[in-house]
């Protein structure tokens, strides 16, 4: 399942710029097919059918692609023989309730959300706390890109390229402390670009919060995002920085984050909060524990239609258990759901 790419050193610097990005790997996976069983490379690596990263090109998409991703790796996690969800999917289709509700919103109003100068505070049980430039935030780390399933609660699901880094790199730079037993994710407040903020939809208790347990965290699967199709975030994706951990259901995902709390306590959630009985702190995907309005069994791969629907069955943990699975021996997932 997982599967490494050439790294960085076996290419020239010119080679790894967003520019070339997608042909650059393209001529990598040629190189490297042999190598690798051919049935584990994403579908889409064959050269047949349309690019999934259509529309990606700046022109094709004004404003969103503000800055190339600088420093980038050719390391990939893909998805056996999937094919990655077309860019048009992947950015029409969102949930970000601080643009509100339908799921084109944020894709038509997200534009308001301003992602320069964007600061990152870093607080709690820490060594070295601290507040960052994003600029700064990200220098440490070397961009990798991660293609992941991004499987949501209402049980639709996609497959995207996301460019980030381990958050487990973050969290050994910041030195958690032996208190340090969960970690805090907070969006930013700010009614003023996000019209979902000060609409009478006043459901969610801003700010949007999640979290996880810090051995989660540091497993090498949850990273924290900063472009995807080899840019920039679109700000409706969450930019310019968001979690991304994909063996559990997408609103674990936090978008737009302004906050990384390191806490003793088992945070609050923003869907916990809203209806614990449904949306549970763990969130892992779980086909065998329904959501108790609708079965979590199938789910419908975007882009999906009335007559094609494009439904497949719903692996445990995403079908990333291998990776994972470990973290919950003794854990009875069901009460913990
Ligand atoms: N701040 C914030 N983050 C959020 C959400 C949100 O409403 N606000 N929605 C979550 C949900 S329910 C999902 S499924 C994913 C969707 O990510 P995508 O739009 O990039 O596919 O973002 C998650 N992160
Ligand atoms: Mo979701």
């Amino acid at each position: 399942m997982l599967i490494k790419l050439p790294s960085a050193s076996g290419c020239k610097e010119s080679d790894v710029t967003p520019e070339s990005f997608y042909l650059s790997r393209r001529a990598l996976l040629g190189a490297s097919a042999a190598a690798l069983a051919a049935s584990t490379l994403p579908r889409w690596a064959d050269a047949a059918g349309p690019s999934p990263y259509a529309g990606v090109e700046p022109g094709a998409a004004p404003g969103w692609f503000k800055a190339k991703l600088p420093n980038t790796q050719w390391q990939a996690v893909t998805v056996k023989g999937e094919a990655i969800t077309p860019f048009k999917d992947a950015t029409h289709y969102n949930n970000f309730y601080e643009f509100g509700t339908d799921k084109g919103d944020p894709a038509q109003n997200a534009g308001s959300l301003k992602t320069e100068p964007w600061t990152v505070v870093i607080d709690g049980e820490v060594g070295k706390p601290g507040r960052y430039a994003l600029e700064d935030f990200m220098k440490p780390y070397q961009l990798e890109e991660r293609i992941y399933r991004l499987r949501c609660v209402e049980a639709w699901s996609m497959v995207i390229p996301w460019m980030g880094f381990p958050l487990s790199a973050l969290l050994k730079q910041v030195e958690p402390t032996a208190n340090a037993r969960y970690i805090r994710f907070e969006t930013l407040q700010d009614p003023k670009s996000m019209p979902g903020q000060r609409s009478s939809f006043a459901l969610i208790d801003w700010p949007y919060a999640e979290g996880l347990r810090l051995d989660e965290a540091m497993n090498p699967l949850a990273i924290l995002a900063v472009g995807m199709y080899g840019r920039e975030l679109p700000s409706q994706n969450g930019a310019p920085l968001r979690l991304v951990v994909p063996w559990k259901y997408g609103f674990k995902s936090a978008k737009s984050i302004v906050r990384i709390s390191l806490v003793s306590e088992q945070p609050k959630t923003t869907w916990q909060t809203i209806a614990a009985n449904e949306y549970g702190f763990y969130a892992n995907v779980n086909p065998t524990v329904d959501h108790p309005r609708w079965t979590q069994a199938h789910e419908r791969r975007l882009p999906s239609g009335l007559f094609s629907p494009n439904i497949r069955q719903t692996e445990m943990f995403n079908g990333y258990g291998e990776e994972v699975a470990s973290l919950y021996t003794g854990l009875d997932l069901r009460k913990n759901y």
